[in-house]
Parts: structure tokens; C-alpha cells; sequence
């Protein structure tokens, strides 16, 4: 048994310091942000386990060492005649980035069912979930429907962030996917313009599950059996709603200079203070310091802090510790 099991699409990203049509040298990453969660839940000393698919290729031969470099558990395919997905980051402005993906019909979009099952069938006591997933493929749908589904029949925390992606999919076509899934979640994670992809519709307002606002979308969800519903407000900090009240955090004040991946940073360190049995108020405020580290840092991942680094940020700016 691991402690967090998640699923989806590792992708090669390769990104730019400007505007992509002027050219210019790009870095090699990995990015995911079902595998950014891993690696922010095993860098703070927990077991992460992740499945997926790469291609027969050297950038998923990349992904593998990356992912194994930090400790993540892999239940992994290698699909024998697709090619790992690929994304450009296009650092556009020196606060906008763009995403472009290289991703349709690749190994990552192939994950299935019974790869997922056999994940599984190892244990977890947290399955984590995301919408980016449910919108690569039929068969990656089906797989997260399906893992949701059992997960929750198990007893499982299945942790479920929306993320959504419109380069994948309508906000409708999330909506009537998302909405179902949400029946088996534990905890809810959205930013708060996601809300409405994924809170029951209030009852006579049409499609607008949002409709009354952030506190309104939360209540409908916890009375849907929902136990936590986390909204990411960015550099506004975050929000937990419980059925006994509502816990807010600011964000944490640092220098900003790679939003990519803060979401994903958030929710691992939200998981990990709940795999070590902290209360909401304490897995909100470890969310928020990850969600720090990964903004300050450049690249998705790669600046997410150690158990003995959490503190780092306590210290004077600007100095050198020595
Ligand atoms: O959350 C960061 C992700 O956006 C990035 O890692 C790429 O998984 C990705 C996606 O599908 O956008």
C-alpha cells in the first residue's frame, strides 16, 4: 500500500524564456499534473505511486528517470507505436504564459482501465484525480470514472482536482463529465472560476452550478456528500468548506516568477499534512507554503520543498543562509 495513488499524462514541456515565434532556446522539463502531485507528496515523505503511458522514445525514457530520480512509485506502459505527448510553455510576458500541447493521440492519452485496476489493486489510502485525465481519451475517461467509482466503494479518500484545460475540452463537455464524478469524491479541489464545472446546479438556475457564488457551489457539493471542498484563489491564498465551517489562508507573500504547477504544489502539500493526520486548518496552511515554493521557483515541480525545507521561507528575504 502507498500512501497516494494518481494516474494521467506525463508530457515532455519545453519552455521558453519569450515569444515563441522569435525562437530562442527551450528547456527540457518534465510536466503532469497528476505526476507534479506525486513528486510534491513524495518530496515531503510520503509514498507516491503513478501510472500512466509514455511512448517507445527517449522523452519518455526522460519522464521515467525524472520520476524515478524523485522517488515516485511507476506503474507505468510503454506504448509500442504512439509518442509521448509533448507541450511548449511559452513564456509570453514576464507575468503570461501560454501552453500549446502535441498531445492528441499520444501514449498518454491511451492509459485504460486495466491499467488503473492493477495500480489499485497495490492499495492507497488516497486516489487523486484530475480532470485532465477524464478529458484525454474515451478510454482515460473511463479509466477515472472507473477508479472513482471503486475507490470510493472501497473506503478510499479520493481526492478529485478539476484543472481544467480548454486546449481539451468544452467547459460544457467538463461539466457533464466532472458534475457525475464529483459523487465519489472525498475532497473537492477547484480555483474558484472551476466551481461551476463540478458543484450540483442549483436547483431551477439551468447549467450555472456556480450560480450564488463560491460559498453557494460549496454548500451544494457538501450536501452532495462531499466532506472538504478546497478552492484555490491564487494570489488571494485558498478556502476550505467543510459541513462545520470555513477556513480561509492568505497566500503566502513572495516573489513570483512561474505560476505553473502552483495548483498542483497546493494540493500536495494539502494531501501530505492529511496523510500525517493534520486538522483542515494545517493541511490548508502547508498548502499554501508549497503553492509559495513552486511560484517563486521556476519550472512545475522542480522547486517544491523537502520536509526540512518548509520552514525555509520563515527566513529573512533576500539573505543567504550560511
Ligand atoms: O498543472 C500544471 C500542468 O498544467 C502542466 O504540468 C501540464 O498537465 C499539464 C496539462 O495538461 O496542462
Amino acid at each position: 500500500t502507498v500512501d497516494l495513488l494518481t494516474f494521467g499524462e506525463s508530457m515532455v514541456s519545453l519552455r521558453s524564456t519569450g515569444p515563441l515565434a522569435s525562437g530562442g532556446t527551450l528547456n527540457m522539463q518534465v510536466a503532469g499534473a497528476e505526476s507534479n502531485v506525486a513528486i510534491g507528496v513524495a518530496r515531503l515523505g510520503h509514498t507516491a505511486s503513478w501510472a500512466g503511458s509514455v511512448g517507445a522514445d527517449p522523452h519518455g525514457e526522460f519522464i521515467l528517470k525524472q520520476l524515478r530520480g524523485e522517488g515516485v512509485h511507476l506503474h507505468l506502459s510503454v506504448h509500442p507505436e504512439r509518442s509521448t505527448g509533448v507541450m511548449f510553455l511559452e513564456q509570453r510576458t514576464a507575468d503570461l504564459s501560454r501552453a500549446y500541447y502535441y498531445r492528441a493521440g499520444s501514449a498518454g492519452a491511451a492509459i485504460a482501465r486495466s491499467q488503473v485496476a492493477a495500480a489499485m489493486d497495490c492499495g492507497a489510502r488516497i486516489l487523486h484525480l484530475t480532470g485532465i485525465t477524464a478529458a484525454l481519451s474515451a478510454e482515460a475517461r473511463d479509466a477515472v470514472e472507473y477508479a472513482a467509482e471503486r475507490a470510493a466503494g472501497d473506503g478510499m479518500v479520493v481526492s478529485l482536482d478539476v484543472n481544467y484545460r480548454s486546449k481539451l475540452w468544452s467547459r460544457d463537455q467538463a461539466r457533464s463529465v466532472l458534475g457525475p464524478l464529483a459523487r465519489h469524491a472525498t475532497i473537492v479541489i477547484a480555483s474558484d472560476d472551476e466551481l461551476d464545472l463540478i458543484a450540483p446546479p442549483q436547483a431551477g438556475s439551468g447549467a450555472a452550478g456556480a450560480a450564488g457564488g463560491e460559498a453557494a457551489a460549496a454548500s451544494r457539493l457538501l450536501e452532495a456528500g462531499v466532506r472538504e471542498v478546497v478552492v484555490k484563489r491564487g494570489a488571494a491564498g485558498a478556502a476550505v468548506y467543510t459541513a462545520d465551517a470555513v477556513i480561509e489562508a492568505p497566500a503566502i507573500a513572495v516573489t513570483c516568477v512561474d505560476t505553473v504547477g502552483a495548483g498542483d504544489a497546493f494540493t500536495a502539500g494539502y494531501l501530505s499534512a492529511l496523510l500525517d493526520g493534520d486538522g483542515v486548518p494545517a493541511r490548508l496552511r502547508r498548502g499554501v507554503l508549497a503553492g509559495a515554493f513552486a511560484v517563486s521557483t521556476r519550472g512545475d515541480w522542480e522547486g517544491l520543498p523537502r520536509l526540512d525545507e518548509l520552514a525555509l521561507l520563515d527566513a529573512v528575504r533576500g539573505s543567504t543562509l550560511r
